[in-house]
């Protein structure tokens, strides 16, 4: 991702529209919108998947001492690759406790979020091939999001994405979708 120069007018149009978004998701009751998503928590996997998130907590966990520092987390990620801070934002997303590590239990938890969250955005919008789009990419209009059938109506549909879409440019991309989607289904206690 290229770094988006701000003139200091568009840094204060994306903070006002942040501002937008984050009122927007005031508004909205948790539980109502991960019950109107289907999102079902741990209930979504079979205890053979929850089993292999562990597994691939253990080999992430290269000094063995059970938990993930950012560096164990990302570091084969070239993405934050000379980006500490990328890194630890990354994984303060996940960090329940704010230790600065992730344990078992929260990767696990962020697994169970950050997968499920990405098989319901295929399903918002099921005309699209997702598999043939490489899930950085990923990305949905305010259209084809409103529109989906999966809201009763277009008036919810409409307030949900306003609380995601966080810089308000009318497109939802997974990264804006899986913060506020994570923020969400831990208010909401999913199992
Ligand atoms: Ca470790
Ligand atoms: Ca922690
Ligand atoms: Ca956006």
């Amino acid at each position: 991702m290229t770094p988006n120069p701000l003139s200091a007018i568009g840094a204060i149009a994306l903070v006002l529209s942040c501002t937008a978004a984050a009122a927007a998701q005031d508004n909205l009751d948790p539980r109502d919108v991960m019950d109107l998503l289907g999102a079902r928590g741990e209930a979504a996997f079979t205890p053979s998947q929850v089993e292999g998130f562990g597994a691939v907590f253990s080999r992430m966990d290269r000094n063995r001492d059970g938990r993930l520092s950012a560096e164990e987390y990302v570091g084969g990620s070239r993405h934050f690759a000379g980006n500490a801070a990328g890194a630890t934002g990354f994984i303060r997303a996940s960090d329940a406790d704010g230790d600065g590590h992730l344990s078992l239990e929260e990767y696990v938890q962020n697994r169970i979020i950050t997968d499920e969250a990405k098989a319901i955005f295929t399903v918002i919008d099921s005309t699209t091939d997702w598999a043939s789009v490489p899930a950085f990419r990923w990305e949905m209009a305010e259209g084809a999001f409103v529109g989906s059938a999966l809201f009763p109506d277009t008036g919810v549909a409409g307030a949900i994405f306003d609380a995601m879409d966080r810089d308000g440019n009318a497109v939802l991309t997974l990264p804006e979708y899986l913060v506020v989607y994570g923020q969400w289904a831990r208010a909401a206690g999913l199992p």
